[in-house]
């Protein structure tokens, strides 16, 4: 995507109206640009934007959170494209953000991502503490437990999550987590099973880790 349109998708978040992403998510859509590329140079690339504005004090937390909300609504229309290729049912995935963060823009898109690729996905929410973590795998018994974190004191939550799951299961769900401030080394630090980079890799990587338990 050119810098002029992504700078289109930065105008569009800020945008109190809400039909100006819907009308520019549909424009790119019917000029046949990839779904994927929407996502992640128009839509992700904007918000970029509006992160490193928000840390170096430009924009504050109601621009942010109008951001949020035109963001949520131009993936809401993306949705029937980006689930184009939905396949059946392979396990259950469930995901939360943990306790003490709200952000849930980017773990909707692994929802998303996971869903149309045939997980059915139970979605805890957000500020999710690790007891309701802990209840819902005994009551629902995924395959897999994704955690979300967007701030680098809530990255330490997910250290809590993954070490009282093994504890508490005999036959434990596999752990992935992810989010912006998370990396690979985190991931082995605090023993998970894997880290997904974003929402199509969190998908590549359920499907590896169900293919070494031979589900797949
Ligand atoms: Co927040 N915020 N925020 N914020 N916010 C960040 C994260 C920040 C980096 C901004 C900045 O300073 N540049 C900063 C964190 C700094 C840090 O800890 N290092 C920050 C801060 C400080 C805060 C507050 C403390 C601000 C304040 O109140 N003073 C506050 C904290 C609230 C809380 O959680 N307790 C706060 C609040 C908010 C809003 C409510 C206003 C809003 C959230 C609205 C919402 O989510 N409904 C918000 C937003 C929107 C952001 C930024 C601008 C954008 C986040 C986003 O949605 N990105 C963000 C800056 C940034 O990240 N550039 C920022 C788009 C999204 C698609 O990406 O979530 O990274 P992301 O998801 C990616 C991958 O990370 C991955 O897949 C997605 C892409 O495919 N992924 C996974 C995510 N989860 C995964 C799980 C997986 C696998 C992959 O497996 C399970």
């Amino acid at each position: 995507m050119f810098q002029e349109e992504i700078q289109r998708y930065y105008e569009a978040l800020r945008e109190p109206k809400i039909n100006k992403i819907e009308e520019l998510v549909r424009e790119f859509i019917e000029k046949h640009v990839s779904s994927v590329v929407i996502l992640n140079e128009g839509l992700i690339g904007a918000m970029g934007i509006i992160g490193q504005e928000f840390k170096a004090s430009k924009l504050w937390v109601p621009e942010v959170l109008l951001a949020a909300r035109n963001m949520h609504r131009g993936i809401e229309i993306l949705k029937p494209e980006l689930l184009k290729n939905n396949v059946p049912s392979k396990g259950k995935f469930l995901i939360g953000t943990v306790k003490g963060d709200i952000h849930d823009i980017g773990k909707n898109l692994v929802i998303m991502m996971m869903t149309g690729a045939g997980y059915q996905v139970i979605d805890l929410g957000i500020d999710v503490p690790q007891e309701r973590f802990l209840e819902a795998i005994d009551k629902e018994r995924p395959d897999i437990v994704g955690l979300s974190a967007l701030l680098t004191t809530t990255m330490l939550e997910m250290k809590e999550v993954v070490k009282s799951i093994p504890k508490n299961f005999s036959s434990p769900p596999k752990i992935i987590i992810g989010g912006a401030p998370v990396t690979r080394k985190f991931s082995e630090e605090i023993a998970a099973d894997g880290y997904g980079e974003d929402a199509i890799r969190a998908v590549e990587l359920a499907d590896q880790l169900l293919m070494s338990k031979g589900m797949i």
